[in-house]
Protein backbone atom coordinates (compact mmCIF):
# COMPACT_ATOMS: atom_id res chain seq x y z
CA UNK A 1 0.00 0.00 0.00
CA UNK A 2 1.37 3.54 -0.87
CA UNK A 3 0.61 5.27 2.27
CA UNK A 4 2.16 8.91 0.61
CA UNK A 5 0.10 12.01 1.60
CA UNK A 6 0.20 15.93 0.80
CA UNK A 7 -0.70 18.47 2.95
CA UNK A 8 -0.96 21.19 0.32
CA UNK A 9 2.71 21.56 -0.67
CA UNK A 10 3.57 19.25 1.98
CA UNK A 11 4.41 15.92 1.59
CA UNK A 12 4.60 13.26 3.96
CA UNK A 13 5.53 9.18 4.00
CA UNK A 14 2.10 8.56 5.22
CA UNK A 15 -0.77 10.68 6.86
CA UNK A 16 -0.53 9.74 10.67
CA UNK A 17 1.04 11.95 13.19
CA UNK A 18 0.89 12.67 17.48
CA UNK A 19 -1.88 16.15 17.73
CA UNK A 20 -0.38 18.90 19.38
CA UNK A 21 -0.36 18.98 22.49
CA UNK A 22 -0.01 14.58 23.08
CA UNK A 23 3.77 14.47 22.00
CA UNK A 24 5.30 17.44 24.36
CA UNK A 25 7.74 19.72 23.01
CA UNK A 26 10.47 16.76 21.61
CA UNK A 27 10.96 13.65 21.56
CA UNK A 28 8.82 12.47 24.52
CA UNK A 29 7.29 9.70 22.14
CA UNK A 30 10.55 8.51 20.67
CA UNK A 31 10.75 6.07 23.82
CA UNK A 32 7.40 4.65 22.37
CA UNK A 33 7.45 4.99 18.44
CA UNK A 34 9.78 5.91 16.10
CA UNK A 35 9.07 9.36 15.54
CA UNK A 36 10.81 9.66 12.00
CA UNK A 37 8.45 6.71 11.04
CA UNK A 38 5.38 8.83 11.83
CA UNK A 39 3.84 11.44 8.57
CA UNK A 40 5.02 13.86 10.96
CA UNK A 41 5.38 15.29 14.60
CA UNK A 42 3.15 18.11 15.78
CA UNK A 43 4.61 20.01 18.82
CA UNK A 44 2.43 21.25 21.71
CA UNK A 45 1.38 24.82 21.13
CA UNK A 46 4.50 27.81 21.69
CA UNK A 47 3.90 31.26 22.21
CA UNK A 48 6.40 33.49 21.57
CA UNK A 49 7.77 33.85 25.21
CA UNK A 50 8.10 31.19 28.04
CA UNK A 51 4.45 30.14 29.27
CA UNK A 52 3.77 28.84 32.60
CA UNK A 53 0.35 26.64 32.12
CA UNK A 54 -2.43 26.34 34.68
CA UNK A 55 -2.15 24.96 37.76
CA UNK A 56 -2.91 21.42 38.42
CA UNK A 57 -5.23 19.67 38.28
CA UNK A 58 -4.76 19.53 34.21
CA UNK A 59 -6.24 16.80 33.00
CA UNK A 60 -9.67 14.72 34.27
CA UNK A 61 -11.01 11.44 32.58
CA UNK A 62 -15.41 11.81 32.39
CA UNK A 63 -16.89 8.41 30.36
CA UNK A 64 -17.43 10.30 27.94
CA UNK A 65 -13.70 11.29 26.82
CA UNK A 66 -10.83 13.59 28.88
CA UNK A 67 -11.27 17.50 29.52
CA UNK A 68 -8.05 19.35 29.99
CA UNK A 69 -6.78 22.59 31.12
CA UNK A 70 -3.09 22.75 30.27
CA UNK A 71 -3.14 26.22 29.69
CA UNK A 72 -0.08 25.98 27.22
CA UNK A 73 3.09 25.31 29.37
CA UNK A 74 5.60 25.71 26.73
CA UNK A 75 9.24 26.74 26.90
CA UNK A 76 8.54 29.25 23.96
CA UNK A 77 10.44 29.15 20.41
CA UNK A 78 13.52 30.62 21.53
CA UNK A 79 14.06 28.01 24.02
CA UNK A 80 12.75 25.37 21.75
CA UNK A 81 14.65 25.67 18.35
CA UNK A 82 17.62 25.33 20.95
CA UNK A 83 16.84 23.06 23.41
CA UNK A 84 13.99 20.48 21.97
CA UNK A 85 14.14 20.88 18.20
CA UNK A 86 17.70 19.38 17.21
CA UNK A 87 16.90 15.91 19.14
CA UNK A 88 13.69 16.03 17.72
CA UNK A 89 15.19 16.52 14.15
CA UNK A 90 17.74 13.81 15.22
CA UNK A 91 15.40 11.41 14.39
CA UNK A 92 14.53 12.13 11.54
CA UNK A 93 10.83 13.60 12.19
CA UNK A 94 9.11 16.06 9.80
CA UNK A 95 8.14 18.55 12.49
CA UNK A 96 5.06 21.08 12.37
CA UNK A 97 5.58 23.84 14.96
CA UNK A 98 2.53 24.69 16.78
CA UNK A 99 2.33 28.52 17.59
CA UNK A 100 -0.63 30.39 19.91
CA UNK A 101 -0.83 34.15 21.17
CA UNK A 102 -2.91 36.28 23.27
CA UNK A 103 -3.21 38.34 20.60
CA UNK A 104 -2.11 39.27 16.79
CA UNK A 105 0.56 40.92 17.92
CA UNK A 106 1.88 37.80 19.70
CA UNK A 107 1.65 35.29 17.39
CA UNK A 108 3.45 37.54 14.41
CA UNK A 109 5.79 37.62 17.33
CA UNK A 110 5.90 33.48 17.74
CA UNK A 111 5.59 33.17 13.76
CA UNK A 112 8.70 35.67 13.19
CA UNK A 113 11.05 33.59 15.12
CA UNK A 114 10.44 30.87 13.31
CA UNK A 115 11.63 32.01 10.32
CA UNK A 116 15.12 30.77 10.73
CA UNK A 117 13.52 27.26 11.86
CA UNK A 118 15.79 24.55 9.71
CA UNK A 119 13.91 22.96 7.12
CA UNK A 120 12.75 19.97 9.00
CA UNK A 121 10.28 22.06 10.00
CA UNK A 122 7.74 21.76 7.49
CA UNK A 123 4.83 23.64 8.56
CA UNK A 124 3.42 25.81 11.07
CA UNK A 125 0.08 24.86 12.87
CA UNK A 126 -1.16 28.33 14.16
CA UNK A 127 -3.26 27.29 17.08
CA UNK A 128 -6.11 29.69 16.81
CA UNK A 129 -8.21 27.37 18.77
CA UNK A 130 -6.95 27.12 22.34
CA UNK A 131 -9.67 26.70 24.60
CA UNK A 132 -7.73 27.81 27.89
CA UNK A 133 -6.08 31.22 27.34
CA UNK A 134 -7.84 32.56 30.27
CA UNK A 135 -9.61 35.83 29.57
CA UNK A 136 -9.60 35.50 26.42
CA UNK A 137 -12.13 34.12 23.59
CA UNK A 138 -11.39 31.82 20.62
CA UNK A 139 -10.00 32.96 17.83
CA UNK A 140 -11.28 30.65 15.58
CA UNK A 141 -14.96 31.92 16.75
CA UNK A 142 -14.22 34.99 14.19
CA UNK A 143 -13.05 34.36 10.91
CA UNK A 144 -12.15 38.24 10.51
CA UNK A 145 -9.86 37.32 13.81
CA UNK A 146 -8.48 34.24 12.35
CA UNK A 147 -8.03 36.10 9.12
CA UNK A 148 -6.19 38.36 11.18
CA UNK A 149 -3.84 36.08 12.84
CA UNK A 150 -2.88 33.85 9.68
CA UNK A 151 -2.01 37.04 7.71
CA UNK A 152 0.40 38.25 10.82
CA UNK A 153 2.01 34.78 10.71
CA UNK A 154 3.28 35.07 7.10
CA UNK A 155 6.98 35.62 8.58
CA UNK A 156 7.73 31.80 9.62
CA UNK A 157 8.37 31.14 6.02
CA UNK A 158 6.22 27.75 5.46
CA UNK A 159 3.00 26.96 4.93
CA UNK A 160 0.67 27.64 7.57
CA UNK A 161 -2.05 24.79 9.37
CA UNK A 162 -4.85 26.84 10.75
CA UNK A 163 -6.30 24.81 13.79
CA UNK A 164 -9.96 25.62 14.36
CA UNK A 165 -12.57 24.99 16.91
CA UNK A 166 -15.65 23.15 15.87
CA UNK A 167 -17.68 25.41 18.48
CA UNK A 168 -18.57 27.65 15.56
CA UNK A 169 -22.16 28.29 13.60
CA UNK A 170 -20.50 28.05 10.62
CA UNK A 171 -16.77 26.29 10.45
CA UNK A 172 -16.94 26.63 6.40
CA UNK A 173 -17.02 30.56 6.55
CA UNK A 174 -13.94 30.21 9.42
CA UNK A 175 -12.38 28.28 6.75
CA UNK A 176 -12.92 30.25 4.40
CA UNK A 177 -11.73 32.86 5.85
CA UNK A 178 -8.69 31.65 6.66
CA UNK A 179 -7.59 30.15 3.50
CA UNK A 180 -8.23 33.41 1.66
CA UNK A 181 -5.66 35.03 4.27
CA UNK A 182 -3.04 32.43 2.97
CA UNK A 183 -3.90 29.24 5.29
CA UNK A 184 -2.48 26.31 3.29
CA UNK A 185 -4.61 23.66 5.23
CA UNK A 186 -7.45 22.97 7.97
CA UNK A 187 -6.35 21.12 10.78
CA UNK A 188 -10.03 20.13 11.98
CA UNK A 189 -10.62 20.73 15.02
CA UNK A 190 -9.17 21.18 18.40
CA UNK A 191 -11.15 20.25 21.59
CA UNK A 192 -14.71 21.64 22.38
CA UNK A 193 -15.00 23.74 25.46
CA UNK A 194 -16.17 21.56 28.75
CA UNK A 195 -16.42 21.33 32.01
CA UNK A 196 -16.72 18.73 35.07
CA UNK A 197 -17.76 19.64 38.65
CA UNK A 198 -16.52 17.89 41.63
CA UNK A 199 -19.17 17.63 43.83
CA UNK A 200 -17.98 17.18 46.91
CA UNK A 201 -15.95 20.19 46.42
CA UNK A 202 -18.49 21.84 44.28
CA UNK A 203 -15.48 23.14 42.24
CA UNK A 204 -13.97 22.28 39.13
CA UNK A 205 -12.12 19.17 38.62
CA UNK A 206 -9.26 21.14 36.66
CA UNK A 207 -7.37 23.85 38.10
CA UNK A 208 -7.87 26.32 35.36
CA UNK A 209 -11.52 25.75 36.19
CA UNK A 210 -13.51 25.17 32.35
CA UNK A 211 -11.38 22.59 29.84
CA UNK A 212 -11.08 21.15 26.35
CA UNK A 213 -13.27 17.67 25.75
CA UNK A 214 -11.59 15.55 23.25
CA UNK A 215 -11.60 11.53 22.76
CA UNK A 216 -14.27 9.17 21.75
CA UNK A 217 -16.91 12.05 22.26
CA UNK A 218 -16.08 14.60 20.28
CA UNK A 219 -14.71 12.14 16.91
CA UNK A 220 -18.55 12.17 15.19
CA UNK A 221 -18.15 16.36 16.07
CA UNK A 222 -14.60 16.27 14.11
CA UNK A 223 -16.13 13.69 11.01
CA UNK A 224 -18.75 16.15 10.54
CA UNK A 225 -16.36 19.37 10.44
CA UNK A 226 -14.10 17.63 8.37
CA UNK A 227 -17.04 16.69 6.14
CA UNK A 228 -18.39 20.26 6.07
CA UNK A 229 -14.99 22.09 5.33
CA UNK A 230 -14.26 19.67 2.33
CA UNK A 231 -17.69 19.87 0.80
CA UNK A 232 -17.30 23.80 1.19
CA UNK A 233 -13.63 24.29 -0.21
CA UNK A 234 -13.15 20.77 -2.15
CA UNK A 235 -9.11 22.09 -3.20
CA UNK A 236 -8.23 23.04 0.25
CA UNK A 237 -5.80 20.69 2.23
CA UNK A 238 -7.46 19.15 5.43
CA UNK A 239 -5.87 17.47 8.86
CA UNK A 240 -8.93 15.74 10.52
CA UNK A 241 -8.19 15.30 14.27
CA UNK A 242 -10.90 14.15 16.59
CA UNK A 243 -10.81 10.44 18.49
CA UNK A 244 -8.88 8.60 16.83
CA UNK A 245 -7.99 6.03 18.38
CA UNK A 246 -8.09 2.74 15.92
CA UNK A 247 -7.15 2.32 12.22
CA UNK A 248 -11.06 2.80 10.82
CA UNK A 249 -11.32 6.12 12.85
CA UNK A 250 -8.70 7.12 10.41
CA UNK A 251 -10.58 5.61 7.80
CA UNK A 252 -13.34 7.28 8.38
CA UNK A 253 -11.88 10.52 8.44
CA UNK A 254 -9.99 10.52 5.57
CA UNK A 255 -13.25 9.62 3.41
CA UNK A 256 -15.07 12.92 5.03
CA UNK A 257 -12.51 14.83 3.52
CA UNK A 258 -8.87 14.25 5.13
CA UNK A 259 -5.81 14.00 3.33
CA UNK A 260 -3.71 13.79 6.66
CA UNK A 261 -4.89 12.86 10.48
CA UNK A 262 -4.00 13.54 14.40
CA UNK A 263 -4.07 11.09 16.90
CA UNK A 264 -4.64 13.16 19.86
CA UNK A 265 -5.98 11.13 23.41
CA UNK A 266 -5.79 8.41 22.62
CA UNK A 267 -1.86 8.58 22.90
CA UNK A 268 -2.62 9.12 26.83
CA UNK A 269 -3.67 5.87 26.95
CA UNK A 270 -1.39 4.12 24.61
CA UNK A 271 2.07 5.93 23.69
CA UNK A 272 2.19 3.69 20.47
CA UNK A 273 -1.59 5.05 19.49
CA UNK A 274 -0.13 6.59 16.55
CA UNK A 275 1.57 3.27 15.14
CA UNK A 276 -1.46 0.92 15.73
CA UNK A 277 -3.35 3.28 13.91
CA UNK A 278 -1.06 3.84 10.87
CA UNK A 279 -0.37 -0.08 10.89
CA UNK A 280 -4.12 -0.71 11.16
CA UNK A 281 -5.04 2.21 8.46
CA UNK A 282 -2.24 -0.36 5.79
CA UNK A 283 -4.45 -3.45 7.04
CA UNK A 284 -7.16 -2.12 6.20
CA UNK A 285 -6.31 -0.28 2.78
CA UNK A 286 -4.58 -4.13 1.62
CA UNK A 287 -8.22 -5.98 3.03
CA UNK A 288 -10.26 -3.48 0.98
CA UNK A 289 -7.86 -3.17 -2.00
CA UNK A 290 -6.85 0.29 -1.87
CA UNK A 291 -3.38 1.15 -3.68
CA UNK A 292 -2.99 4.05 -2.43
CA UNK A 293 -4.13 5.68 1.36
CA UNK A 294 -4.47 9.60 -0.53
CA UNK A 295 -7.43 7.81 -2.92
CA UNK A 296 -9.55 7.45 0.65
CA UNK A 297 -9.57 11.17 0.28
CA UNK A 298 -13.49 12.74 0.56
CA UNK A 299 -14.51 9.13 -0.52
CA UNK A 300 -17.70 9.59 1.60
CA UNK A 301 -18.90 12.44 -0.63
CA UNK A 302 -18.04 10.62 -4.01
CA UNK A 303 -21.60 10.03 -5.82
CA UNK A 304 -20.49 7.20 -7.70
CA UNK A 305 -19.49 4.87 -4.87
O1 LIG B 1 -2.78 23.90 26.48
C1 LIG B 1 -4.00 23.67 26.49
O2 LIG B 1 -4.66 23.76 27.52
C2 LIG B 1 -4.74 23.30 25.26
C3 LIG B 1 -4.52 23.87 24.02
BR1 LIG B 1 -3.15 25.07 23.69
C4 LIG B 1 -5.37 23.52 22.93
O3 LIG B 1 -5.26 24.00 21.80
N1 LIG B 1 -6.37 22.62 23.16
C5 LIG B 1 -6.55 22.08 24.34
O4 LIG B 1 -7.47 21.28 24.50
N2 LIG B 1 -5.74 22.41 25.41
Amino acid sequence: VDLAVSVGSVRLPNPVMPASGTAGHGTELGAYVDLGGLGAVVVKSLAATPWPGNPPLRVHQTPAGMINSVGLQGPGVERWLVDDLPGLLATGARVVASIWGRSVDEYRAAADLLAEAPPGVVAVEVNLSCPNVSGHGIFAQSAPDSAAVIAATAGCGRPRWAKLTPLVTDITEVAGAVLDAGAEALTVANTVPGLAIDVETRRSHLGGGMGGLSGPAIHPIAVRAVYECRAAHPDAAIVGVGGIARGVDAVEMLLAGADAVQVGTATFADPRACAVVLDELAAWCRAHDVPRVADLTGGAHDPDR
